[in-house]
């Protein structure tokens, strides 16, 4: 059988793939593992779901060792590769080091890093009060990370903020060619406008020497081919598990104790067998036929 690439290789080929590719949110193993089965090439480790399945804010409320230790059980559980949402990378360069170290370690492909100041905040939250980083201190940030890599297929990828903060498609841009120059393998250009519009300005003036990520959270209507025209490479469905689970849990919750029965619910979620294939039980009674003895 041929060998799989490496989690950072099979990262670094979606990347450069030369179509548009697509990469799902999951925030812990099981859904994770659930964005895998759907046949998604890859995942995006959430930082606004993370802290939400956590029941904390979306501003480094929760520390970077409790999101290492989350992406690890998702890295666990599934095959295919992790771009980790690292925030500002929890720090300066020298805790972006040591993070992208860490990464490795854990079986993560990659980690996107924004041009923000920690604690950071949730890009539709006060955008344009939020205070950029100063570029020359970013670009160092991205040269110590990949610096510190030792697989030289982890990728990291560069977000740029000016959008969301209120600047210009063209500070966005000198920006973008900033982090590219300092070693950035993708630029995650984000905004948190309902049009596709700054976005596609800045696909046409980008000179394609690396590859452009999207989250088109706000600008959800726009066709998924307008995307592929403007030549992007990557597009982050980023917070829709966590979003699509709140909604089936309130909805399961309420019923229960609106009604004190299992019985209107019991037909439409998932059976505990199912539970029990999710976490990869059948391998486990597999095992003990084979190391357990005959007890
Ligand atoms: C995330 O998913 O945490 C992101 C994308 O960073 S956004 O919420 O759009 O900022
Ligand atoms: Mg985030």
């Amino acid at each position: 059988m041929p060998k799989r690439p490496s989690k950072a290789r099979a990262l670094r080929q979606l990347l450069d793939s030369g179509q548009l590719e697509f990469i799902m949110e999951a925030h812990n193993g099981l859904s994770a593992r659930i964005v895998e089965e759907a046949g998604f090439a890859g995942i995006w480790a959430s930082g606004l779901a993370l802290s939400a399945a956590f029941g904390v804010r979306d501003s480094n409320e929760a520390s970077w060792t409790q999101v290492l230790e989350a992406v690890e059980f998702m890295a666990d559980a599934t095959e295919v590769p992790i771009l980790l949402d690292g925030d500002t990378g929890y720090g300066n360069f020298n805790n972006l080091r040591r993070l992208v170290t860490k990464l490795e370690s854990r079986g993560v492909a990659g980690v996107c890093i924004e041009d923000k100041l920690f604690p950071k905040t949730n890009s539709f939250i006060d955008g344009e009060r939020q205070p950029l980083a100063d570029v020359d201190e970013f670009c160092g940030k991205i040269r110590a990370g990949k610096d510190a890599q030792a697989d030289p297929d982890f990728c990291i990828v560069a977000r740029v903020e000016a959008l969301i903060a209120g600047w210009s498609v063209e500070e966005a841009l000198d920006r973008a060619k900033a982090y590219q120059a300092a070693g950035a393998d993708a630029v995650l250009i984000h905004d948190k406008a309902r049009s596709f519009d700054n976005i596609q300005r800045f696909a046409a003036a980008w000179d394609g020497s690396c590859p452009l990520v999207i989250v088109p959270t706000k600008y959800y209507s726009t066709p998924t081919d307008v995307f592929r025209k403007a030549g992007i490479s990557l597009v982050i469905w980023a917070n829709h598990t966590v979003r699509s689970a709140v909604t089936a849990m309130q909805r399961t919750v309420r019923e229960i104790r609106e009604t004190e029965t299992l019985t209107g619910v019991e037909d439409r979620i998932a059976p505990v067998s199912e539970i029990f294939r999710l976490q990869g039980d059948p391998e486990l009674r597999e095992a003990e036929k084979r190391y357990g003895g005959d007890a």
